[in-house]
């Protein structure tokens, strides 16, 4: 996997944080500048970006929380510990800060007790199931950095298992917080297992798909009892978070009738399908606490699902949708009821001027809970382009709240996303999610920002290359026309050549005129 190894050059190192007593490790990108300082950058990559841990797929990653899970295990088995939930949000509740909590607060830069708080009011999430030791703890919610999440899984025409965990380390070699296996062709099983036991990051799955598959494709073979099965299965497995879509009541499927582009979801049409066949409510809404009690067994956090986003502008923050989300919040109350963590899931298609109000409903209606949305696409007309109509919907939810991004690829609508999309999808993303942190005023996002300026501003130009997200990219668009040494150092770039550059003349007028002068002059 050549292009998965970290820069081979040193001036991008994996490091860690540690805490005082040294038993927290986490992860970092250490971005060393030539001015001899270093700037610190969040990091999702996991052992496969440290040059001193080589993995084997087959053995898998280290199992770095399976200590603070044995250790809770046995403390939980004294008298009267056995009604107390093993979940982050139990923890959080009986006022006890988990080492999950500690790894997070270090990786954030916050408090511990602060990553407790936000859990315990049901603010925000820590998706990492009993059984998924392999991770590196993060956590979701408005307080804390704005998260990307990658779908990658394969369909029944395309893929494979080596190729999907290829993917898997791909998109959080470029940032992925959280990825999900939505893959829904043969050896779904197997795949999974290898995704998990080599993540670093928390894997999200919708169990629906895999339940379809095991009644042949007909959504009207399905049944509460498979669905529990697979549930069951997947919580097994690890699986650390999942898509349920229990608010598409069998009321609310008319009033999609009306729609341009009808149900959207996969998982919302699958049970709009079952409840029309049947004539019957939703099993998963009927079942929800039975499904409920699973989930809290192995602390797998709730994605309450959106199966009846829009899937167009015409169809924005219309009645199905909002009947919907309404559902959605009274159902995160029964899960958190139950010591169950929970996230909602919004669009979708939405145009800018209706997104803040997806926003303002969601908290109100959810109590705060996490919101968790697919883009939204701010336009419909560019099939290619969705990454990018989508990441402008997704700066904007982020900066008013929303706690994780879900990506969309430029292949959105169009196809099976390759690594290149699954790239493109990640940059588009990460910039969407950064750009909210710094609207946000996000303690300590704004350093990256003033240290690529000043190294802008300085011509440094490999600091300049070494500071972006996308390094090699930024480097190369550079070599094109400039690609001799002496020009990584010159006080000038292609763009407007050696006597049109603003930051030289900028200096010049600096060093003829003092900073003071300059300033006044602007304004003059
Ligand atoms: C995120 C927000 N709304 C939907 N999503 C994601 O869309 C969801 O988490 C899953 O990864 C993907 C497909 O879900 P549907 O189409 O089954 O709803
Ligand atoms: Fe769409």
């Amino acid at each position: 996997m050549s292009a998965l190894s970290p820069s081979n050059d040193n001036v991008l190192r994996k490091t860690y944080l540690t805490d005082a007593l040294g038993t927290f490790r986490v992860p970092m990108r250490e971005v060393i500048l030539s001015t001899g300082d270093s700037v610190l950058l969040y990091d999702t990559s996991g052992p496969y970006t440290d040059e001193n841990l080589r993995t084997d797929v087959r053995a898998g990653l280290p199992k770095l929380r399976a200590p603070w899970i044995e250790a809770r295990a046995a403390a939980l088995t004294g008298d009267g510990a056995r009604a107390a939930a093993r979940t982050q949000l139990g923890y959080a509740r009986r006022g006890e800060i988990t080492a999950e909590m500690e790894f997070i607060a270090l990786r954030e830069g916050v408090e511990p007790e602060k990553v407790r708080a936000e859990v315990a009011a049901g603010r925000a999430v820590i998706p990492a199931n009993v059984r998924h030791p392999e991770i590196e703890p993060m956590v979701i919610g408005e307080a804390f950095l704005v998260k990307v999440n990658a779908n990658i899984g394969n369909s029944a025409v395309a893929s494979s298992i080596e190729h999907e965990v290829e993917k898997m380390v791909w998109a959080t070699r470029w940032g992925a917080d959280t990825i999900m296996d939505l893959s829904t062709g043969k050896d779904i099983h197997q795949t999974r297992e290898w995704i998990l036991r080599n993540s670093p990051v928390p894997v999200g799955t919708v169990p629906i798909y895999q339940a379809l598959e095991k009644v042949g494709g007909k959504a009207e073979e399905l049944s509460w009892e498979v669905y529990r099965d697979t549930v069951i299965e997947q919580c097994e497995q690890g699986v650390d978070y999942m898509t349920v879509h229990a608010g598409v009541r069998a009321g609310y499927v008319p009033l999609t009738a009306n729609r341009k582009t009808g149900i959207v979801s996969r998982g919302g049409s699958i049970l709009a399908a079952w409840c029309l066949a049947h004539k019957r409510e939703n099993f998963l809404y009927e079942r929800f606490a039975e499904l409920t009690e699973i989930l809290r067994e192995y602390d797998v956090t709730y994605s309450l699902g959106d199966g009846l986003r829009p899937g167009s502008i015409y169809d924005a923050n219309d009645a199905a949708q909002l009947a919907e989300l309404e559902t959605l919040g009274e159902l995160g109350r029964v899960a958190r009821e139950m010591d169950v963590q929970v996230m909602i899931e919004g669009p979708g298609h939405v145009p800018m001027n209706k997104i803040k109000e997806n926003v303002d409903l969601q908290k109100r209606l959810c109590d705060d809970a996490p919101f968790y949305t697919l883009g939204p696409l701010t336009t419909d007309i560019a099939p290619g382009y969705d990454h990018i109509t989508s990441a402008i919907g997704a700066a904007m939810i982020g900066w008013y709240g929303t706690a994780m991004l879900c990506y969309v690829t430029p292949k959105e609508h169009l196809g099976l996303p390759d690594l290149e999309d699954v790239k493109q999808g990640m940059i588009a993303y990460k910039i969407a999610a950064h750009a909210a942190d710094l609207a946000k005023g996000h303690p300590g996002a704004q350093a990256w920002d003033d240290a690529l300026s000043d190294a802008r501003f300085e011509f440094r130009w490999e600091d300049q290359f070494n500071l972006a997200l996308d390094p090699a990219t930024a480097r190369a668009f550079h070599d094109e026309t400039l690609p001799a040494a002496p020009a990584k150092q010159a006080h000038f770039c292609s763009m407007c050549g050696p006597h049109f550059c603003s930051m030289k003349i900028t200096h010049e007028i600096r060093s003829l005129h003092g900073t003071a002068a300059a300033g006044s002059a602007a304004v003059s």
